[in-house]
C-alpha cells in the first residue's frame, strides 16, 4: 500500500540513489526502496573532529614559553606539558564529559528518615580530583620550584586542563584562592594544617576548598548582604550561623566563609568593617557534616558538573583567620587568584572552540570544496584566533607578576598592574569568551547546537564566567576604584609598561603602524580620563565599562606588539598584533565623542530604557537616581 502510495517519490529518489551510496542493485527488492531504508537515506556521516595534543597544536603557547621561560626551565616544563597535553585530550576530557553526563545529586535522607544531605558525585569527578593532586595543579604554584616561574608554568597546564576537566577547574580556583589566604595570614592550629592538604601532591592527602561568600541579599554587595554571625566559644573557636545562598563546590573538605562576629549583647557591626573572615571544615572525622544542612542543589544553566548549594549553617564551628572586621580585604587575597583562573578558564575555552572548529573546517565539505576553503570561513576563523592570542597573553602577563610578587621580585609598577589587570583580564576574557564560543558553535551549523556533540556545553560553561568572582560591572567599577584610590599611581604603572612594551618592538617596520595605533589610543585615553574627572563621579561610573575595555585593548595590543617583535616569532604573531590593532583600542574616547557621560546621558538613558514600562517614572525621579550615586 504505502510503496504505491509513494510510487512518483520513490522513482525519483530510485534515480538519485547512486550518488549517495553502494548499495545499488539492478534488481530492486521492496526492502531497498522504501522511503527511509539506509540505501535512500544515504551512508554519508560527518567525520568528527578529533582533539590532538593540546600542547604540541598550540603555537602560541609553546612559543610564550620559550620566550619567557629560562632555558633550564622551559626544559622541564617542556617535556611535562607535552605529557600533560595528551592527557588533557584522551584520558581527562573522557572523564570531563562523564561529570557533565553524570551530574551531582543531592541525598537529603536515608532510607530509615534520617538526614544525611549527601552530596553523590560520580567516580569522575574524584578521579579528577586525584588527577588534580597527581599533577600537582595546585602544589606547583606553592612549591616554587621554579622561583617566579612556577606561576606560569602552573597557569600553562590549568590552561590545558580547564576545558577538559568538567569544570574541575572551579574548586581548584578556590582551593588556590583559600591556599594564598592562609599562606598570607600565617594561619597556625586546623587552618595552617591545612594549607599543607591544599597543596599537597598526594590524592589521599590532597584537599580542595570552598569560597562561600554570596547570601540572598547579595552577592556583589558583600558588605550589606552578608547576615551570617559568628558567636565566640569558650576555646577561641567560632560557631557561625546563617545561609549561604551560592556555594560551589559543595563536595569541598574546607571552606573560607564570611561572617560577623557578634558580641555579648548579641550585636554585630555593619558594613564592610563588620565582616571577618573564617576558615572551617565541612566535615568531623567520622563524616558527619559540620554544623550545616544542604537545603538543596542549584538548578543553573551550565557548569551542572558542579554541585553549587544554598546551605544553612547550624552552629558550624569555624577559626577565624582574619582580624576582625578585616574579612573583605582578606579574602580579596582569594578573590584575585579566583579571578585569575576565571580568567585562564574563559581563554582556554577559547582556544578549545577554535582548535575544534579548525578541525572541523579540515573535514567538513560544503559547496564543492572543505569548508576551511571558503575565504569567508577562514576569515572568521582567523578573528576568532586573534581574540585567543590577545585573551592568551594578557592572561599570561598577569600569571607573570603574580609570580613576580609572590617572590618579592616585582616593583611597584607590577603590583600595580597586577591589581589593576587582575579586575581587567577577569571583566575583559568573560565577555569575549561568550562571544568566541558562539561564533564556534556556529561553524559546526546544526551540529554546534546539538548536546550530543558535547559543543552546547561549553557555551553554557561559558557564561557563568562574565558572573561569578564580580560581574562586569562590578569588576569595571573596581577598575574605577583602583585607579582612584592610587591618585594616579596605577594609572602611571599602566602607561608606563605599555610604552615599555611598545619601546622593545621600536625597530620592526612591520609592526609601525600597531605601535602608532596603541601610542594615539593611549593619548586619547590619558585626554580622556582628565576630562572624565572634571565630570564627576556619575559620569565616572557611566564611563567605567568603556574604560576597562580600553584599559585591556590597548594592554593587549602592546602585548601582541611585544611577542611579535620576539626574535623568534612567527609571520602569524606578527599578523595577529596589526589585526588587533584595527579594532577601536579607545571605546571610552568614541562614548566620551557621542555624549555617553554628559551630565543628562543618565535621564536619557532612563527614558530610553524604561519607556513603555508600567514602572517607568519621570525624568525627576532619574535626575533624583542621579544625585544619590555618590
Ligand atoms: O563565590 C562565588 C563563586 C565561587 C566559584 C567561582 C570559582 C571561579 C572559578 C573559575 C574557573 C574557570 S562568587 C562570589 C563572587 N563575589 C564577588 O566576586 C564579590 C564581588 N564584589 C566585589 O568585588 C566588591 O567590589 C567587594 C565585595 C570587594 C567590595 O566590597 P566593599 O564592602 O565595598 O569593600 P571595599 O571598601 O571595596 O574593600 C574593602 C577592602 C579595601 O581595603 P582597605 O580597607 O585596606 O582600604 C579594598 O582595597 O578590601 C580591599 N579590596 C581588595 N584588595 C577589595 N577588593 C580587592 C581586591 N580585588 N584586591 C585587593
Amino acid at each position: 500500500m504505502m510503496l504505491r502510495r509513494n510510487q512518483p517519490l520513490l522513482a525519483q529518489l530510485l534515480q538519485r540513489a547512486p550518488a549517495w551510496g553502494p548499495r545499488r542493485k539492478s534488481h530492486l527488492a521492496e526492502e531497498d526502496v522504501v522511503p527511509f531504508a539506509r540505501a535512500v537515506i544515504g551512508t554519508f556521516f560527518q567525520g568528527q573532529p578529533s582533539l590532538g595534543n593540546q600542547y604540541l597544536e598550540d603555537a602560541l603557547l609553546r612559543g610564550y614559553l620559550k620566550r619567557h621561560l629560562p632555558p633550564q626551565v622551559f626544559a622541564e616544563a617542556n617535556q611535562d606539558l607535552q605529557r600533560f597535553g595528551a592527557r588533557v585530550s584522551g584520558e581527562i576530557l573522557n572523564l570531563g564529559q562523564e561529570c557533565e553526563a553524570i551530574p551531582p545529586r543531592l541525598q537529603q535522607f536515608d532510607a530509615w528518615g534520617k538526614r544525611v544531605d549527601l552530596i553523590l558525585t560520580c567516580p569522575a569527578w574524584k578521579k579528577l580530583k586525584r588527577i588534580s593532586a597527581e599533577e600537582g595543579l595546585i602544589a606547583i604554584g606553592y612549591e616554587r620550584k621554579y622561583s617566579n616561574w612556577s606561576r606560569v608554568y602552573q597557569a600553562a597546564k590549568l590552561f590545558m586542563f580547564s576545558p577538559s576537566s568538567g569544570m574541575f577547574i572551579c574548586p581548584l580556583a578556590m582551593t588556590d584562592g583559600a591556599t594564598k589566604v592562609l599562606q598570607v595570614t600565617k594561619s597556625s592550629g586546623p587552618p595552617g594544617e591545612a594549607f599543607n592538604h591544599l597543596t599537597s601532591r598526594d590524592p589521599k592527602l590532597f584537599w580542595t576548598s570552598g569560597q562561600w561568600m554570596t547570601e540572598r541579599k547579595g552577592g556583589s554587595d558583600v558588605a550589606h548582604g552578608t547576615e551570617t554571625v559568628a558567636c565566640k566559644q569558650d576555646d577561641g573557636t567560632y560557631k557561625l550561623f546563617g545561609f549561604k545562598w551560592f556555594t560551589s563546590a559543595t563536595d569541598a573538605d574546607m571552606t573560607l566563609a564570611l561572617a560577623r562576629i557578634m558580641d555579648a549583647q548579641g550585636s554585630v557591626t555593619k558594613g564592610t568593617k563588620g565582616l571577618s573572615l573564617f576558615f572551617l571544615k565541612l566535615r568531623d572525622e567520622q563524616g558527619q557534616l559540620n554544623g550545616i544542612e544542604v537545603q538543596r542543589l542549584k538548578e543553573k544553566l551550565g557548569t551542572r558538573q558542579l554541585p553549587t548549594a544554598e546551605l544553612l549553617l547550624d552552629g558550624a564551628q569555624a577559626h577565624l583567620v582574619s582580624q576582625e572586621g578585616r574579612g573583605v580585604a582578606t579574602i580579596a587575597n582569594m578573590l584575585n587568584i579566583t579571578r585569575i583562573y576565571n580568567s585562564i578558564g574563559a581563554v582556554s575555552c577559547m582556544r578549545r572552540i577554535v582548535v575544534t572548529a579548525r578541525e572541523y573546517a579540515t573535514q567538513r565539505f560544503v559547496f564543492g570544496k572543505f569548508i576551511k576553503d571558503h575565504p569567508l570561513h577562514t576569515q572568521t576563523l582567523a578573528r576568532m584566533e586573534v581574540q585567543v592570542r590577545g585573551g592568551f597573553l594578557l592572561v599570561m602577563e598577569l600569571v607573570r607578576l603574580l609570580g613576580l610578587e609572590e617572590t618579592n621580585m616585582a616593583s611597584t609598577q607590577d603590583s600595580h598592574l597586577l591589581r589593576l589587570l587582575a579586575s581587567v583580564a577577569k571583566l575583559y576574557t568573560g565577555k569575549q569568551v561568550v562571544a568566541t564560543v558562539s561564533e564556534g558553535l556556529e561553524c559546526f551549523g546544526g551540529q554546534g547546537y546539538m548536546e550530543d556533540t558535547n559543543l552546547p556545553g561549553i557555551l553554557r560553561d561559558s557564561q557563568v564566567l562574565t558572573i561569578w568572582e564580580g560581574t562586569t560591572n562590578v569588576l569595571a567599577l573596581d577598575t574605577l576604584q583602583v585607579l582612584a584610590k592610587s591618585q594616579g599611581q596605577v594609572m602611571q604603572a599602566f602607561s608606563a609598561s605599555v610604552q615599555e612594551k611598545l619601546a622593545s618592538a621600536s625597530d620592526r617596520s612591520e609592526l609601525a603602524s600597531s605601535i602608532q595605533c596603541l601610542q594615539e589610543a593611549l593619548g586619547r585615553l590619558a585626554l580622556q580620563l582628565e576630562k572624565l574627572l572634571g565630570q564627576g563621579r556619575t559620569s565616572m561610573e557611566m564611563a567605567a565599562r568603556d574604560l576597562a575595555y580600553t584599559l585591556a585593548r590597548i594592554y593587549i595590543g602592546a602585548l601582541l606588539v611585544e611577542h611579535a617583535a620576539w626574535a623568534e616569532a612567527s609571520p602569524s604573531d606578527i599578523y595577529a598584533s596589526q589585526r588587533w590593532c584595527e579594532q577601536d583600542l579607545c571605546p571610552l574616547d568614541a562614548a566620551q565623542q557621542a555624549g555617553c557621560y554628559e551630565a543628562d546621558a543618565l535621564c536619557r538613558d532612563m527614558d530610553l530604557v524604561y519607556e513603555g514600562s508600567p514602572t517607568y517614572k519621570t525624568k525627576e525621579s532619574a535626575q533624583a537616581s542621579q544625585k544619590t550615586v555618590v
